[in-house]
């Protein structure tokens, strides 16, 4: 029997500085109200997406930042989101700010998302690994894109669970555009990955017109990395922006469903709150994972140490 679920992408339009969680948390509520009709059994919100994407703010004492963390998921805000996902039996993936103490009382900042299922229980979190951007105030630039300040990078690796009837898999933003991101999940059998992101249309380093990667190039550059992700491991992947001007600072949408051949099936048209739908077919994924990326048959692990023991490049020298 096929394994099919129908899974919608809720993109959001912007969320402004000075918007409440309270409003927030019943626009995604709204948004899964519509996935429920539409026959919807697991939704996708994107990343942060209970608050403005406040990394682009710079402030000298992180802490000032605190306002846009989650001390604990459920809150006593985000609880209605859950109640809502249980009594539609619809689960759902959600990134947020997460502000985290350990047992010695230091506190930790991540980037996170939680996979919570059809019955309103959180299944797994995953912890942004690939944080983009930089750590201080860079007076060059005309934004600034600051996750490597207020964040950690991720500590919990890349897991998928078995839930709602596959092995799901998450990651956040920047870390689409890694492969090592896909291919870590993918030799754990991944057949549905999910991310949020929050991508400026214009790329800060990409000179005053634009010239180095303009827009088209950006949205082509983020289809590319989650068809080509979805491809090479045969999973499906579900990519949710929050998109529009936000704080006066443009982000794309673009939202979109890849099937475990690497085709969009699905694709946001606005750049505001939308849902994108698409019938997944778990079994789809048997097809690449036994033939063509049949991991166990074709890869040749004794070539790729270099990937795991060094971050940059070392070209030849030139003598
Ligand atoms: N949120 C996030 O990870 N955004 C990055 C853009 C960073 S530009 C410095 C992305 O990969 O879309």
């Amino acid at each position: 029997m096929a394994r099919k679920i129908t899974v919608g992408g809720a993109q959001l339009g912007p969320i402004q500085r000075a918007d409440s969680r309270k409003i927030i948390v019943q626009r995604l509520i709204d948004l899964m109200e519509k996935a429920h009709r539409r026959g919807c059994k697991l939704v996708v919100f994107p990343e942060l997406a209970l608050t403005t994407f406040f990394p682009r703010w710079y402030a000298e004492d992180i802490s000032e930042m605190d306002i846009y963390f989650e001390r604990a998921m459920p809150s006593a805000e985000t609880q209605p989101l859950f109640d809502t996902a249980q009594e539609l039996g619809i689960g759902f993936y959600l990134g947020y700010a997460e502000l985290f103490e350990d047992n010695s009382g230091t506190l930790h900042r991540f980037n996170s998302a939680v996979l919570v299922d059809q019955t309103g229980t959180i299944v797994g979190k995953y912890r942004k690994v690939h944080l983009p951007g930089h750590k201080e105030y860079d007076a060059s630039l005309t934004r600034q894109h600051l996750e490597k300040r207020y964040f950690e990078p991720g500590d919990l690796g890349f897991p998928v669970w078995r839930s709602m009837g596959g092995v799901m898999g998450m990651c956040i933003c920047n870390d689409r555009r890694w492969s090592e991101t896909w291919r870590v999940m993918g030799m754990q059998g991944v057949e549905l990955v999910m991310l949020g992101y929050n991508t400026p249309t214009g790329n800060q380093h990409s000179g005053p017109r634009g010239s180095l990667e303009p827009p088209h190039q950006r949205m082509f550059h983020n289809h590319l990395s989650i068809q080509a992700g979805a491809y090479q491991n045969a999973t499906w992947a579900v990519a949710v922006a929050k998109a529009g001007v936000e704080d006066g600072h443009e982000l794309m949408g673009g939202s979109c469903i890849v099937s475990p051949q690497g085709e969009i099936v699905a694709q946001a048209s606005t750049v505001e709150d939308e849902l994108i739908v698409a019938d997944c077919d778990l079994d789809l994924c048997n097809f690449g994972k036994s033939t063509i990326f049949n991991f166990a048959a074709h890869r040749r692990p004794e070539h790729y140490k270099i990937i795991t023991e060094q971050t940059g490049a070392t070209p030849p020298s030139e003598d």
